[in-house]
């Protein structure tokens, strides 16, 4: 093993050079290649997976679904694309969002720049350019390695795309199956007849546990906080509906991108705090949301997430629901959540509560019950009796719906070395730093789309996406206007916007809970709130940085 790192490099490696690389094929490198395409750059994508989609490619679980509407999480760049696609549903399943990445990959001719089944291992800052070294993916041969020469590197490695897998003690001696829902086998899992148990009841757990349950022989989730769940109410799409936003696309993309969340413009936040209503209306307002179904739910009231009372209100609600819904106390007791809600990202589900009620599932609370270790045949907690006792429960599979290294996971994946010999892995010990979330200071010409400190997880993603990649294409074109050779984030400027999210994340309930925004849930992770709340502020400063002539960037001549 030792021996391969000391084989030579390939003597003629296949070397390249373009104006831009560009690292991850999902829906935010794929449009940045389109868009740096139309600028008139060269660009080449490198995409870890087979095939495009980024997150949409790998996310394979039972139930995976979108929670924006489908008619909103799409492109909207194109009026010719998103007059033609058709969704089927509400909310669009995993395989119908991965055909429309790949429908959009062919129209656009994009697939002749992408480098599939290509990991980028390293981005080198040398002689006013990035050397981007590559490797077939999971293969860590140095004498594999490529390198490419590019001006500009845009890193799209999405914001939920490093699984986050924890240790237990002895697992490696369980001899079932184990999978990550972010990590699902192409060809699909088989649970028929078989005891599976699912660890995680975030998005993730709580959309594939009925499914799953319908086909496993028993299944067990084991829950270490419980979550906040809304139905879904999904449904299919009225053509009359579908003919309605079409014919005026523009206008509701436009409403969409007004609100904080850049979605759901069709249904405004209520206008009122909930504690400044009565009990009657409150209960009708939230009863109103709660049949509508989804993630608008918190925007019944205007104050969810920066009034503890108004969000206790509104919690409340939901642990009414919680407990009107499943029938055995003590597993509706374990399934309700006693802390912010909102403050962890909203789930939304299908018959998620309901599913507790069959007779071929339970519960392990792991705050009373936590796991001691893995066995060959399953995993041992510790005894329901509240003595030091412990308890095996037997799988033939293990579902890790354990989430991610959010928002900088993949990032870090990379060795990424600077202006001066500097490490993004050290100037990000204390956590992400960066101007806008688009650039780091002494990171010249490197820009990340919906990276931490902007908007990113807390909106409609591919509106964030395509805001990020369009002013990023600005910018690279204003320096190529302007005979600039590169751009990075001004030290101060850069402090001055780390500042500015934590002070608006200050004035929210967000940093109240152990939530993956925070980085809380991957242990040794330092502990940041990453992005900030607010799109429509947010567009604004970075027109109005633009239009300043970069105002808060170091610019450098040819
Ligand atoms: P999430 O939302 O991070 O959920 C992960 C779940 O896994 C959550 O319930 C965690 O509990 C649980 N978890 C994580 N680590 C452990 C360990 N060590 N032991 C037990 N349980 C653990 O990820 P998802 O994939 O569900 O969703 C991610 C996003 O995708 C979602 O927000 C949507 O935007 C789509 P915890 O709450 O940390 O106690």
């Amino acid at each position: 093993m030792g021996a391969a790192k000391h084989l030579a490099p390939d003597p003629a490696p296949t070397s390249m050079k373009v104006d831009v690389a560009i690292v991850g094929a999902g829906f935010a490198g794929m449009y940045m290649l389109y868009r740096a395409r139309q600028a008139g750059f060269t660009a080449r994508v490198f995409e870890r997976g087979g095939g495009v989609g980024g997150t949409w490619y790998w996310n394979r679980y039972p139930g995976a679904r979108c929670d924006v509407p489908s008619l909103e999480y799409s492109y909207q760049f194109s009026d010719e694309l998103q007059q033609e696609w058709e969704w089927s549903e509400k909310y669009a399943t995993q395989p119908e969002i991965l055909r429309y990445a790949e429908h959009v990959a062919d129209r656009f001719d994009l697939r002749r720049d992408i480098s599939f089944n290509t990991t980028v291992i390293s981005l080198q800052w040398h002689n006013d350019a990035w050397l981007v070294t590559t490797t077939a993916a999971n293969d860590a041969s140095p004498h594999r390695e490529h390198t490419t020469t590019a001006r500009f590197v845009v890193l799209g490695t999405g914001c939920l795309s490093s699984a986050n897998v924890p240790r237990f003690p002895d697992d490696h001696l369980f001899t079932g199956g184990t999978y990550h829902t972010g990590a699902w086998p192409h060809e699909g899992v088989d649970f028929s007849g078989r005891r599976v148990a699912v660890i995680g009841t975030g998005s993730s757990g709580i959309q594939s546990i009925p499914l799953i349950a319908e086909q496993a022989a028993h299944l067990t989730v084991m829950q270490r906080t419980p979550a906040y769940s809304i139905p879904a109410r999904n449904q299919q799409l009225a053509p009359e509906y579908v003919a309605s936003i079409k014919a005026n696309y523009a206008e509701f993309r436009r409403k969409n991108s007004l609100t904080r969340a850049a979605l759901g413009g069709d249904t405004p936040t209520g206008p009122h705090g909930a504690s400044e209503v009565n009990e009657v209306e409150r209960r009708a307002a939230l009863e109103e949301r709660w049949q509508k179904g989804g993630l608008l739910f918190l925007g019944a009231f205007n104050d969810a997430l920066t009034n503890p009372e108004s969000n206790r209100l509104i919690a409340d609600f939901v642990r009414d629901k919680i407990r009107s819904t499943v029938r055995n106390p003590d597993t509706a007791r374990k399934l309700t959540p006693d802390d912010i809600i909102g403050c962890k990202r909203l789930c939304v589900d299908t018959e998620y509560y309901e599913t507790f009620n069959r007779p071929n599932v339970s519960l392990i609370d792991l705050r009373e019950q936590p796991i001691e270790r893995f066995t060959a045949n399953g995993v041992v907690v510790r005894s329901a009796t509240g003595s030091r006792s412990s308890e095996e429960h037997e799988f033939d599979a293990i579902v890790f719906a354990t989430g991610f290294d959010a928002m900088t996971g993949a990032i870090s994946k990379i060795s990424i070395t600077g202006r001066n010999g500097t490490m993004l892995h050290d100037a990000w010990s204390a956590g992400p730093v960066n101007y806008l979330g688009l650039s780091v200071h002494g990171f010249p010409n490197l820009f990340t789309i919906t990276g931490p400190g902007s908007p990113s997880v807390l909106t409609n993603m591919i509106v964030s996406i395509q805001h990020h990649v369009e002013w990023i294409a600005d910018c690279i074109t204003w320096l190529k206007d302007h005979r600039m050779s590169t751009i990075e984030a001004d030290a101060d400027a850069q402090q001055r916007w780390v500042r500015h999210v934590n002070t608006v994340a200050g004035m929210t309930l967000y940093q109240s809970c152990s939530s993956w925004y925070l980085g809380a849930n991957v242990p040794a992770k330092p502990r940041i709130f990453m992005p900030l709340p607010g799109f429509p502020a947010y567009a604004q400063t970075c027109a109005d940085v633009a239009r300043d002539g970069y105002r808060g960037f170091a610019v450098s001549h040819h």
